[in-house]
């Protein structure tokens, strides 16, 4: 009889653990997964799938609670997605964040060398390790020169699984993937806060947008994609580190033309830069080679910018025509703005609209 493989996902409930539970689950895996406590349970995205994984309770914080969670699993795989993930809040929340972008890929670390160093293990890097990019396209070997406390924090994640696979033999991979976005990407991050927006103003709930620098440019792909890559460098027989990423590159210029082109709108009627949306060092532009990936791993992104971004603005105008605004998610969520005296110069603007 045959054991199915069994993988551990951290970050279940975020973006691309709930696109990577589902595959593993196509794969045939036992699926477990962390998710961390909350007053209101947190599982819209991985609604559909609940029944079929196992939830185990674990923090990033918590030493123990993740070694128990390996323990609970005895996974073959383990995938480290959580973080706190959004650029702008490690500005407002530098220690946190590097509590658990930083140190909490060290303490899942321990977990598996504590209970068994075989488990293979897959670290969440990122593009914005590169910050003010040292050379273009950006590969495996470009010098990291991170530009916010989350990149600092990635660049950390990164070295110790490298460090780990070196000092105690362990499988660990860093993935460093350049920006992926779906219609379950989180309303703060640019892509959905435009087609979310795009889909209120076209239904007359919205009048106008904020926005921050246009300017930046981004190499977006789509999330579904890219959790296969995850996977394959897991499959590889020896561990390594891969950029997944499509090659192309866009401005938040060309990502307002092409949402609200997709309802025949003008962005220039709607869109108001707000100083406030503008990041105090910011990654100017970004653009990935993944031919390592392609040739070692048999890796090739499959949907194009403008399918990614008319696949999100269908699915936000679905649900603005569906929902009326009593109905909706809370669209303000508060600005967390720091106690006077230790108010930084920097306090990010959350505002979706
Ligand atoms: P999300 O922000 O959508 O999800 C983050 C996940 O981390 C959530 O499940 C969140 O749980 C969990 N989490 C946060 N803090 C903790 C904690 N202290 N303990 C346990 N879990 C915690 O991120 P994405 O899905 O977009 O990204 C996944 C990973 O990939 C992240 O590490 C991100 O930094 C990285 N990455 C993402 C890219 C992208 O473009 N999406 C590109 C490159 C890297 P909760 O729901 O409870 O908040
Ligand atoms: P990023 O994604 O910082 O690249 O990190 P985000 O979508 O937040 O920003 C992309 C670019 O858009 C510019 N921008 C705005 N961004 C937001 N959020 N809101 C705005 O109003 C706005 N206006 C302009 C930003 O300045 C930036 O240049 C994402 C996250 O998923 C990270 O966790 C991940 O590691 C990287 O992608 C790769």
């Amino acid at each position: 009889m045959t054991t199915k493989p069994r993988a551990l996902i951290t970050g279940v409930t975020g973006q691309d653990g709930s696109y990577l539970a589902e595959f593993l689950l196509n794969k045939g895996y036992q699926v477990f997964a962390t998710v961390r406590r909350s007053s209101m349970a947190n599982l819209d995205r991985i609604e559909h799938i609940q029944d079929d994984i196992t939830l185990i309770p674990a923090d990033l914080l918590d030493q123990n609670s993740l070694t128990s969670a390996v323990l609970q699993a005895q996974p073959h795989e383990v995938y480290n997605l959580a973080a706190q993930s959004f650029v702008p809040a490690s500005w407002t929340q530098p220690v946190l964040t590097g509590e658990f972008t930083a140190l909490g890929v060290t303490r899942v670390l321990e977990a598996i060398r504590a209970v068994d160093p075989n488990i293979k293990f897959y670290q969440a890097s990122s593009s914005e390790m590169f910050g003010k990019v040292r050379q273009s396209p950006q590969n495996e070997n470009t010098a990291f020169y991170p530009r916010s406390p989350y990149g600092v924090a990635k660049v950390y994640g990164h070295w110790v699984t490298v460090n780990y696979r070196e000092s105690y033999n362990i499988f660990a991979c860093s993935g460093i993937l350049f920006n992926h976005e779906s219609p379950r990407r989180g309303r703060e991050f640019v892509t959905r806060k435009v087609t979310n927006a795009v889909a209120r103003i076209k239904t007359g709930k919205q009048r106008a947008l904020k926005m921050g620098n246009l300017d930046a440019y981004r190499d977006w792909g789509f999330a579904g994609d890219y959790v296969e890559a995850m996977w394959l460098m897991l499959q590889q027989d020896e561990p390594d580190d891969y950029v997944i990423a499509t090659g192309i590159s866009h401005s938040v210029r060309d990502l307002l033309k092409v949402a609200f082109g997709a309802v025949n709108l003008d962005y220039e009627d709607y869109v108001v830069v707000d100083p406030a949306l503008v990041r105090p060092a910011e990654v100017d532009r970004l653009l990935g080679d993944a031919s390592k990936a392609h040739s070692k791993l048999g890796w090739q992104p499959r949907v194009s910018f403008e399918q990614l971004i008319g696949m999100m603005v269908e699915h936000d105008l679905k649900y603005w025509k569906e929902h009326d605004q009593a109905a909706a998610p809370p669209q303000r969520v508060p600005s967390f703005v720091e106690p006077a005296s230790y108010a930084p110069s920097y306090s990010h603007n959350y505002d979706t609209e």
